[in-house]
């Protein structure tokens, strides 16, 4: 009959290991789990959405005039992992310094200029890009649109 003799030091070795190929285990089933929102990436051929900026004006029976800045089109639709090239083209209003809700993109839209954001997302969901200057009623908006991934 053979025994195989295992020293205590070999043991706690063996059990470091374990614990060791364990911890890499369980952080790249993590890292694995993590999605990324969105990529720019340039090099791959995109699909153009084509928006600008507006803007509603009129003056009340009163002689007050309101005025409301806006994207349009208000939504946009794109697939989970599309490339699409937004151009938003600065129509209304001096200038639109935005961001999209979730994501680090931001930039700024100007007058007689066109803007070119360049959008992938690989998580579904609704997006909002808004501007920092007239993000609801009371500074003249809302000038939201909304991206809809599915
Ligand atoms: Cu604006």
């Amino acid at each position: 009959m053979k025994f195989f003799v295992v020293k205590k030091m070999t043991l706690i070795y063996i059990l470091i290991a374990g614990l060791f190929l364990a911890s890499i285990t369980i952080w790249y089933i993590l890292k694995v789990g993590d999605t990324v929102v969105f990529n720019q990436s340039t090099s791959q051929t995109m699909r153009e959405i084509q928006m600008v900026t507006g803007e509603f004006k009129t003056t009340t029976k009163d002689g007050k005039e309101i005025e409301s800045y806006r994207f349009d089109p208000g939504t946009i639709f794109m697939k989970k992992g599309e490339n699409v090239r937004l151009l938003i083209n600065g129509v209304n209003g001096e200038e639109h310094p935005f961001y999209i809700e979730g994501t680090t993109i931001s930039g700024k839209v100007r007058k007689g200029a066109e803007t070119a954001v360049p959008l992938q997302f690989n998580k579904k969901g609704t997006y909002r890009l808004i501007c920092k200057t007239h993000p609801d009623k009371k500074h003249n908006g809302p000038m939201i649109a909304y991206i809809v991934v599915d």
